[in-house]
């Protein structure tokens, strides 16, 4: 009986042990928002899913896929389309990853109705899941000469007003 019970409590810790370690990466979505979000892989992959090509660092062309960055905000309720004017053109959208590294973008860049150019929420490249230590989630910045906006691990979208 105690046997049963000793070995059901360390299964039970074990499996929480597992757990814990491997608890899911998440973005963030905060700010200047109608509906804060976190999102998961699996709430990620319920999305429209978009691809874009890009070249990398090394300038080799690659396949991304992903969400757009847009639909990502746009779920959240940030001031896109029609509602991108007046105060709202002073807002900012700053990128935050696991090792602290962070970015900013200005809405309009992020805005179909202003901007062709897709930037991704990237989860793979060439049909592979991201790298270890490059995801799950990248973005995609096409068209820039630099990938220095390219951030790995992202783990936050925050949107401000910069004023
Ligand atoms: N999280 C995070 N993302 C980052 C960086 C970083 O330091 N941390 N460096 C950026 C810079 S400056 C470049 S040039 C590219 C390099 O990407 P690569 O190593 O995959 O070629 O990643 C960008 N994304
Ligand atoms: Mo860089």
């Amino acid at each position: 009986m105690i046997k049963t019970w000793l070995l059901a409590s360390i299964i039970c810790c074990g499996g929480m042990l597992v757990q814990a370690q491997t608890k899911p990466a998440t973005i963030t979505v905060n700010g200047e928002v109608t509906t804060p979000l976190t999102l998961t892989l699996e709430s990620l992959n319920q999305m429209k899913k978009s691809s874009v090509t890009a070249a990398d660092k090394d300038g080799k062309s690659h396949v991304y896929s992903g969400v757009a960055l847009y639909d990502i905000l746009q779920a959240a309720g940030v001031t896109f389309g029609s509602a991108l004017r007046g105060e709202n053109m002073a807002k900012y959208l700053l990128v935050k990853s696991g090792d602290g590294y962070e970015v900013l973008f200005s809405l309009p860049e992020i805005d179909p109705a202003f901007n062709d150019k897709t930037i991704l929420v990237a989860m793979e490249s060439d049909g592979q899941a991201l790298p270890q230590g490059k995801g799950p989630y990248r973005l995609v910045v096409p068209g820039e000469k630099r990938p220095a906006r390219w951030v790995w691990e992202v783990t936050t979208l925050t949107v401000g007003f910069a004023k």
